[in-house]
């Protein structure tokens, strides 16, 4: 069997002896010492992060991959997406391939080549062929603008993403859908030491000729740029002058026209500019300090890259007008609120663009309405974050990581056990930690931490960050998943490492402090209505048409749903767009912290180890039978092994699948019937029927050929 000979350490952990947690590790940094990284839990993908380009991949390996079943060739990513694209095609479940793992252990790179893979394997044609271009285009575009490096990892999506590809009957592609989740904005106007912007920004200044760069009124040296952190400007290995012909020529291939690229730059060095746009004292005649722009010519090559005059911008930069029923009263703001207010500004813009960016190629991809389609959804999400200091963003990803656990829970250990139950069969119970009652501290409706900061967000008279912490901490302060400074000292439990603006939650994947210091700026997300009504008033078409809320005919007082709410809802329908498909796992493991090859740091992988709960997976795994399938189908396609069901069988299909195989030389313990479906507990005597299965087929023939040829 292939699955053993030849092999390094073992390549599904089900096979794994002792199964205990140094095994499983000793087994991964084995063969990824000898550059194995892909390993099975059944049909779960392990990928250890090899920081090197491996030769297997490529036209040569997708072809091997395509002709096999999972367990024949080595474990690979390809493997699992050539399942999931049969089980599509072949027996119409749609299907979802679910990444996970921390930052930089090798989602991003897992989804390009499940993609590449399918996109090589389904159907042909120009047609065809131009939807996939477009599909697989829509990678360096997303990444130009949604990627950056960060002290992780040199190319880090800064946003979750969900794509829905489409296929017809036959399992051609027909196009796709893109869901993006919660772009990292604040990156926008700072960035911690050692990482970078979006990488789009460093692309347009390395990259655009001298003509263009005059024309979006820019300078190609970094340095000038206050948004541009200066330390580190170049990424090793990364050629951003390239890069950006090759974004321009994939949103080309995408459809974007000459005038809208043009129209995007635009606004990306609107941004860029806004960075520039100082901020200073001045003050009013009174006496009482008040903001004024220094730099006059910023501002007015601002206006004149979108058409708005410098003296609206200016003012809208500088001053707040607050509307009651009766009258209008502009204040002037001070310098922080000033700079702040640009800081929105920008971040907006950015952000804005970048949903724009998304829906214009969601608009091309799209299929489109009433064809019948089949859909494969690869997620491709922000990995669980613990950082020095961890704010909102960080709250709502580890909350969507949370809830992707609790997929993954539900549709693999839960639903293997729960199967079980339903057909009757003896049953060892696996014990599993079930992450339900940290999803709902989080997003319970009415006591849920985001219920209580949307409460602060909405509330009436003096709210504040820390009005928002005290709620929590009175409300949790006996739930065993919250901590803070004051529910410990309660418990007598002191940490001097929790600040007093902090709580902590204890996820499945460990402990993470947030600091509490505007959460409730963030969530609220709002901007100051003179900055959205002077965008509108830009004759830009597109930086007018990402602020809708400007037009004041339109402006209605209803407030926009929070951050917190928007990403409740999108993660929610996410979870229920998943449970309606077929899941496909792919874990992804970083082996160390310094985007090295070869080197596997035990503890950093026992950590994921443990919070991807890949051991219980394997004892769940191994509790149980690798593959099952309805008597009905499984009849199907093995009758023809045996005498009694070939070429005839009346009888039922249960009974069909006994005689089949009663008559196979299988040990007893390696089946068990189940109410509707046959369970075979290890791959190698599924491999066994296949083989008696090809023998057969080969066998009937010959044995056709020789009674056509003795009709000739
Ligand atoms: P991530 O998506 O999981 O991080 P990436 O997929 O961006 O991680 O991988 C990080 C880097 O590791 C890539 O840029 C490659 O250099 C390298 N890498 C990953 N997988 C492979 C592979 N199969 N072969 C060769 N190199 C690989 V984040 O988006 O930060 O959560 O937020
Ligand atoms: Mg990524």
């Amino acid at each position: 069997m292939p699955l053993l000979e030849g092999s390094v350490g073992v390549e599904d952990l089900v096979l794994l002896e002792p199964l205990v947690e140094e095994s499983l590790l000793k087994n991964l940094q084995l063969r990824y010492e000898n550059k194995e990284i892909y390993t099975y839990i059944g049909n779960v993908v392990i990928s250890v992060n090899p920081y090197q380009q491996l030769p297997i991949y490529g036209p040569e390996y997708i072809a091997k991959y395509q002709d096999c079943t999972f367990y024949e060739l080595k474990p690979h990513i390809y493997a699992l997406a050539n399942v999931a694209y049969q089980s599509l095609r072949d027996r119409d479940q749609d299907q979802c391939i679910l990444i996970t793992g921390e930052s930089g252990s090798g989602k991003t790179e897992a989804s390009k080549l499940v993609m590449s893979y399918v996109a090589a394997v389904c159907g042909k044609g120009e047609q065809v062929n131009s939807v996939k271009e477009q599909l697989l285009q829509s990678n360096p575009v997303l990444e130009a603008f949604g990627n950056a490096k960060t002290i992780r990892n040199n190319n880090s999506s800064r946003f979750g993403k969900y794509m829905d590809i489409e296929f017809d009957f036959k399992g051609s592609p027909l196009g796709g859908v893109i869901t993006n989740y919660l772009l990292e904005k604040s990156r926008v106007v700072k960035q911690l030491k050692g990482e970078r912007n979006f990488h789009i920004f460093y692309q347009l200044l390395a990259g655009a000729d001298a003509q263009l760069l005059k024309a979006l009124k820019l300078e190609r040296d970094t340095t000038g740029y206050a948004y541009l952190n200066q330390e580190t400007s170049r990424v090793d290995g990364m050629d951003d002058a390239s890069s950006f012909s090759a974004v321009q020529s994939a949103m080309a291939v995408i459809g974007f026209s000459e005038e809208e690229i043009r129209q995007v730059l635009e606004v990306t060095a609107l941004v860029l500019k806004l960075g520039n746009v100082m901020v200073a004292d001045e003050f009013q005649a009174n006496g009482i300090p008040a903001s004024g722009i220094c730099d006059g010519r910023g501002v007015q090559e601002i206006g004149e890259l979108v058409g708005l005059s410098s003296e609206e911008l200016k003012r809208a930069l500088c001053s707040r007008t607050m509307e009651t029923a009766k009258e209008k009263v502009v204040t002037a703001l001070n310098v922080m609120q000033a700079q702040y207010a640009r800081d929105a500004l920008a971040k907006n813009i950015y952000s804005r663009l970048f949903n724009w960016i998304v829906n214009r190629i969601n608009e091309n991809i799209k299929v489109g309405i009433g064809e019948q389609k089949k859909v494969m959804g690869v997620l491709d999400i922000y990995g669980f974050e613990i950082l020095e200091d961890n704010s909102f963003e960080q709250f709502v990803i580890n909350y969507c990581n949370e809830k992707l656990q609790q997929v993954f829970i539900e549709m693999t250990l839960k639903e293997e056990q729960e199967e079980y139950k339903r057909e009757g069969i003896p049953w060892t119970k696996v014990d599993y930690f079930d992450n339900g009652i940290i999803c709902n501290l989080i997003e319970h409706n009415q006591r849920g931490i985001l219920a209580m900061l949307d409460e602060e967000c909405l509330r009436p008279g003096v709210v504040s960050d820390s009005t928002f912490l005290a709620k929590l901490n009175q409300l949790f302060s006996k739930h065993s998943h919250y901590e803070s400074k004051v529910t410990q000292n309660a418990q007598r439990q002191y940490d001097h490492t929790m600040g007093l603006s902090c709580f902590r939650i204890c996820h499945y994947a460990g402990k993470v402090t947030y600091n509490v210091t505007s959460f409730i700026d963030k969530n609220n997300d709002l901007l100051f209505r003179d900055l959205s009504q002077a965008m509108w008033k830009a004759q830009h078409p597109l930086i007018r048409s990402l602020f809708p809320e400007g037009n004041p005919k339109q402006a209605s007082l209803k407030r926009p749903p929070t951050a917190g709410a928007q990403f409740k809802s999108s993660v929610a329908i996410l979870m229920k767009n998943l449970y309606s498909k077929n899941p496909n796992y792919i874990r992804c493991i970083k082996p160390n912290e310094h985007q090295q090859r070869g080197q596997f740091s035990s503890d950093l992988v026992a950590t994921q180890a443990q919070y991807l709960g890949l051991l219980e997976n394997v004892r769940v795994r191994r509790a149980g039978y690798a593959y099952r399938q309805g008597y009905g189908p499984f009849l199907e396609r093995y009758r023809l092994l045996s005498r009694s069901t070939w070429p005839r069988w009346n009888g039922g299909d249960r009974e069909g699948a006994e005689k089949v195989l009663g008559e196979l030389s299988i040990s007893s313990g390696e089946l068990a019937f189940g109410k509707t479906k046959i369970f075979i507990r290890s791959p190698r005597t599924l491999f066994y029927l296949e083989e008696q299965r090809r023998l057969r087929l080969q066998q009937l023939a010959t044995l056709i050929q020789k009674i056509y040829r003795g009709w000739r």
